[in-house]
């Protein structure tokens, strides 16, 4: 049965499950959210995810939200970008909360702010403080990186596609990844797999 990811093509949340659906090969299709006129806070978007975000999946009966959740539970179904052991499982987890929790939930806002907001209703210290974080977590995600091609696991996981979901907007991002050789590398590595597609090549975009 058909995935069906509802998504905007702006949302990094909603990019990572597109670019697994994609990588994996599976049948899926995206269903437009109009974020920016606000439908993921109608009554009809409520009823399916009531913690009112994007993404949110369908499939067979279920709506799942989190990104997160929604990794585990299609690479679960299509067996791919997983794991071969506990520990590796454990891994995958490790990397997957400190994405959400460390590193997309300080890029998103700083791009969103950044990129989105108009610059006179930005405010400069909510900007440096998001700055000073995000340079201690690209740190943390180069270090990891050094003499390894993937976060968790020797190969693609699905820990990858979490972390770098918000990585593929090039200048949307207000920072420069020039000091990260290890993370350049590893988004390059992702670029270069068969079915790979930039976030605006893969979901209908909220105007
Ligand atoms: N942890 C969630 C974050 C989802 C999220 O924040 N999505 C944004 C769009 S990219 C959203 O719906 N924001 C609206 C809100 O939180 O009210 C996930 O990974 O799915």
């Amino acid at each position: 049965m058909t995935y069906k990811l509802h998504c905007f093509a702006q949302s990094g949340n909603a990019y990572k499950a597109a670019l697994y659906l994609e990588l994996a090969g599976a049948d899926w299709q995206p269903v437009f959210v109009n974020f920016f006129e606000g439908q993921h806070r109608s009554a009809d978007y409520l009823e399916k995810n009531d913690m009112g975000q994007v993404p949110l999946l369908e499939h067979e009966g279920r709506s799942i939200s989190q990104s997160a959740v929604i990794l585990d539970y299609v690479s679960e179904r299509e067996g791919k970008f997983r794991w071969a052991n506990e520990d590796e499982r454990l891994e995958v987890f490790r990397w997957l909360f400190w994405d959400n929790y460390s590193f997309t939930s300080i890029v998103a806002p700083l791009r969103f702010i950044g990129h989105f907001m108009p610059e006179d209703k930005r405010d400069p210290a909510v900007l440096g403080f998001l700055q000073s974080r995000l340079k201690g977590a690209l740190k943390t995600l180069d270090q990891r990186l050094s003499g390894r091609d993937f976060v968790a696991t020797p190969g693609l996981s699905i820990a990858d596609l979490s972390i770098c979901g918000y990585l593929y907007y090039g200048e949307e991002l207000p920072f420069d990844l020039g000091a990260y050789p290890n993370i350049v590398a590893w988004l390059d590595r992702i670029k270069a797999m068969p079915g790979w597609k930039a976030p605006y090549d893969l979901m209908p975009k909220s105007a």
